[in-house]
């Protein structure tokens, strides 16, 4: 089903010529994502400058029932962003809305409008000596709308929390146009059933969050950040509780990195370097964050890691002793994802089961995945501090992608089973879009389903909002 013209030309009369794109090599970009799994196709890309715009552009689709497709940066990793292929949706693109409406140091918390992305908020933040904690490998390009609607996760969550912790209120045009100003930047607010964590994760099914009052803190004013070498998950886990304990819970950041990762990462991503003389199966990258500085807290870590090694619970550890080295360490994990890309295919998970169940799932996952696809290398990465890993697998060396990628069905089926088994999650941070539609029937509680269905009809009755997404 195409859109009329006469429906086309009211869109475009609400944006005004600022504010639509509509020749094909303009809307090209918005109808790929960011993994290039899907291709879509849309006669129209609008990119409203205020609420009111989106509400009208909503009221319109509505009365026609014309599918829209909300996109923020369009980093996602499960296709949320993409139109169908068949032209029959628009797109609205929320990067024009862009604006920090407001900031309350003293109330730690400012608000945004959806399009600002995610490096403006934390800049934003920072200028008023606060830290907007979200961090992600996309933060110059990923836009806080988009966050929010997947609920995203990245290196800090562990301190900090997901994206819907870290958010007071939202403003939020419905599908029927009408606008829901629920944007208070209140701490307290306990008036009946929580209507804004309904939005946030539901990948623009529901409705268009167009902007937000996100919570800050204080900015930390000490960082020790470590490289550690550990035996294994296990020795790894059994760390994680030792330096919560003695930190005193200031662990932000506790990611594992298998030598494989790192091996892709040192050979193919510019100036990266191991920091030991020696190669070990398992890496972590630790970052303590205290918001006193003059704290004694790198002695006591460095005194902490001291009496591991010497317990033999880790095996090697490097402290980084200046900027530039921190951003080195991270630089190692930063790009896991790029260097596997640049390796060639990879079969991708974004599982999640309790962090100290994590330790056996990785050798449980790592026996299966051996039998299903003997030789692949198999790169499980990720938050482990949070119970979250990507458990990744690259084609053995020298074999051909497509036979690879053919084999990705029955290792998802393989992988998620095991995680059912465990009561994780199959979708730990990268959310639903349309990659894992399947998935989320076969291993979500059906109650919680028939939950969402109702919430879905509720909410969009034409079902307008990002059709064939999420549910
Ligand atoms: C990360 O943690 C991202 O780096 C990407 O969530 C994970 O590429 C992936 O599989
Ligand atoms: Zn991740």
């Amino acid at each position: 089903m195409s859109i009329p013209n006469s429906i086309l030309d009211r869109l475009r009369n609400v944006v005004g010529a600022q504010g639509y794109l509509d020749t094909p090599a303009d809307v090209e970009p918005f109808t790929v994502d960011h993994r290039k799994l899907y291709r879509g196709a849309t006669p129209l890309v609008l990119k409203p400058a205020t609420t009111q715009q989106v509400s009208e552009i909503l009221k319109i689709c509505y009365e026609a029932g014309i599918g829209v497709v909300p996109v923020g940066g369009n980093t996602g990793y499960c296709g949320a962003a993409t139109p169908s292929a068949d032209g029959s949706q628009i797109v609205v693109s929320l990067s024009r809305m862009r604006r920090i409406r407001s900031v309350d140091p003293d109330n730690y918390t400012l608000i945004a409008e959806a399009g600002c992305v995610l490096a403006e908020v934390q800049a934003a933040a920072e200028s008023v000596d606060r830290l907007f904690p979200l961090s992600l490998g996309s933060e110059g390009s990923c836009q806080i709308g988009g966050n929010l609607s997947t609920n995203a996760g990245g290196t800090a969550v562990l301190r900090y929390g997901m994206m819907r912790d870290l958010v007071l209120g939202l403003e939020v045009v419905l599908p029927d146009g009408r606008i829901w100003d629920g944007n208070k930047p209140l701490r307290k607010d306990n008036t009946g059933y929580d209507l804004r964590d309904v939005f946030i994760g539901a990948e623009g099914t529901l409705g268009i969050i167009t902007a937000a009052a996100c919570k800050l803190f204080s900015r930390p004013r000490e960082l020790v950040t470590a490289l550690i070498a550990v035996p294994n998950p296990q020795a790894a886990v059994a760390l994680l509780s030792k330096l919560r304990t003695a930190s005193g819970d200031a662990v932000t950041t506790f990611e594992l990195m298998p030598q494989l990762a790192l091996s892709l990462v040192w050979r193919h991503i510019p100036k990266t370097v191991n920091p030991f003389d020696e190669h070990y199966e398992w890496y972590l990258l630790v970052e303590i964050s205290v918001g006193r500085p003059g704290t004694d807290m790198r002695a006591f870590i460095e005194e902490e890691l001291g009496a591991a090694l010497e317990a033999n619970q880790i095996l090697n550890a490097a402290l980084a002793h200046n900027e530039a080295q921190r951003e080195s360490f991270w630089r190692l994990r930063e790009t896991i994802p790029e260097a596997q890309r640049v390796e060639g295919a990879s079969i991708k998970h974004d599982i999640s089961v309790t962090t100290s169940e994590l330790p056996h799932f990785i050798q449980e996952c790592t026996a299966l995945l051996e039998q299903l696809a003997p030789d692949a290398r198999i790169i499980p990465y990720g938050h482990m501090g949070d119970g979250n890993l990507h458990f990744n697998l690259s084609p053995p060396v020298g074999a051909d992608a497509q036979s690879f990628l053919a084999l990705a069905p029955r290792i998802h089926r393989a992988v998620h089973d095991l995680v059912a088994q465990y009561g994780g999650s199959i979708s730990a941070e990268h959310g639903i879009g349309q990659l894992k539609r399947a998935d989320l029937v076969r291993y979500k509680n059906p109650i919680a389903l028939e939950l969402m269905r109702s919430i879905k009809t509720a909410l969009d009755p034409k079902g307008i909002m990002n059709p064939g997404k999420v549910l």
